[in-house]
C-alpha cells in the first residue's frame, strides 16, 4: 500500500512514521509513505497557500490551484488515488471505513490549515472523513490518525498480533480488561481464570467482559455487533442485575 499525504508542513510525519509498528512497516516494505510539501504546487515567487476568505470574516482558506496541481502532479507522477481530505465537516472515520481504505493500492490524503479549504477542491476528491468531532489545527495529526489505523490492517504489519485485530466475532465489541505480572499488585489481583490454564474458560471470560464493558460504557455499539444466543443471554443477565 502506497500513502501519498499533501500538506504544508511535510516534516511532521517522519517521527510519527518511522518508529515502533509502523517504521517496521516501512522497512519491510508493507507499507509506503510519501509526504509532498504543497509549497511546491505554488506558482508564485512567494510560494503563497493560503488567502483571505470571500465576504469576509476572520481567518484564512486554503487556496484552489496549489492543492488541484499537488493532486495532478502526484497522480501523474505515481498512478491514480483515492483522495482524502481530512476535516471536521468529513464522514467520521469508523472501523469498518478503516478496512476497506486499507484494501486500496494508494490513498492521497489531503491535509488543510486554517478555516479549511476552498469548497471547489471537494470536485478533485472522493472523499472527506472527519477523524472526530473535535477541531485540531490541521489535517496532518487526523493524516497520521488514519495511516497508523490503516497501517494495522494490511496483512503481516502486526505479525502474531494479526489474527486479533481479524477477528471479526470481537469486532465493534470493547476490549475487556488485561493483565500482565505479577499476579498481586498492591493487594490487586489478576482474575484466577486467566491463571487456570483453562483455555476454553478464558476465551469465555473474555468474551464475557467484552460484552460487560460495551454493555456499560458504549451500549450502542450492541447494536452493530454480531452476537450468538449465549452473548445475548449474558446481556440479558446484565440487564436483570
Ligand atoms: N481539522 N478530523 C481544520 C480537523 C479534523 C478533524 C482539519 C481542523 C482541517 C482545516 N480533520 N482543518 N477533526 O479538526 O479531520
Amino acid at each position: 500500500m502506497e500513502i501519498h499525504i499533501l500538506s504544508i508542513f511535510p516534516e511532521m510525519f517522519a517521527s510519527v512514521l518511522d518508529e515502533s509498528i509502523l517504521g517496521r512497516a516501512l522497512t519491510r516494505g508493507l507499507l509506503q509513505v510519501h509526504p509532498h510539501n504543497l509549497r511546491n504546487f505554488t506558482e508564485d515567487r512567494h510560494r503563497v497557500t493560503d488567502d483571505i476568505p470571500y465576504g469576509g470574516g476572520p481567518g484564512m482558506v486554503m487556496k484552489p490551484e496549489p492543492m488541484v496541481a499537488g493532486i495532478r502532479a502526484i497522480q501523474e507522477r505515481f498512478g491514480p488515488s483515492y483522495v482524502i481530505l481530512l476535516s471536521p465537516q468529513g464522514d467520521v472515520l469508523c472501523q469498518d471505513g478503516v478496512k476497506g481504505l486499507a484494501r486500496m493500492e494508494r490513498l492521497l490524503l489531503i491535509c488543510g490549515r486554517y478555516s479549511g479549504v476552498d469548497a471547489r477542491v471537494t470536485h478533485y476528491i472522493d472523499a472527506e472523513l472527519s477523524i472526530g468531532d473535535y477541531v485540531l489545527t490541521g489535517g496532518e495529526i487526523p493524516a497520521m490518525v488514519l495511516v497508523d489505523a490503516v497501517a494495522r490492517m494490511i496483512p503481516q504489519v502486526l505479525g502474531d498480533a494479526q489474527s486479533a485485530v481479524e477477528d471479526s466475532w470481537f469486532d465493534s465489541l470493547l476490549q475487556g480488561p488485561v493483565y500482565t505480572r505479577p499476579v498481586e499488585f498492591e493487594g490487586l489481583c489478576v482474575p484466577d481464570v486467566l491463571r487456570s490454564g483453562n483455555h476454553a474458560a478464558v476465551a469465555k471470560w473474555r468474551r464475557q467482559q467484552a460484552l460487560l464493558t460495551t454493555w456499560q460504557r458504549r451500549p450502542e455499539l450492541l447494536q452493530g455487533a454480531s452476537l450468538s444466543v449465549e452473548d445475548r443471554a449474558i446481556i440479558q443477565d446484565f440487564e436483570g442485575a
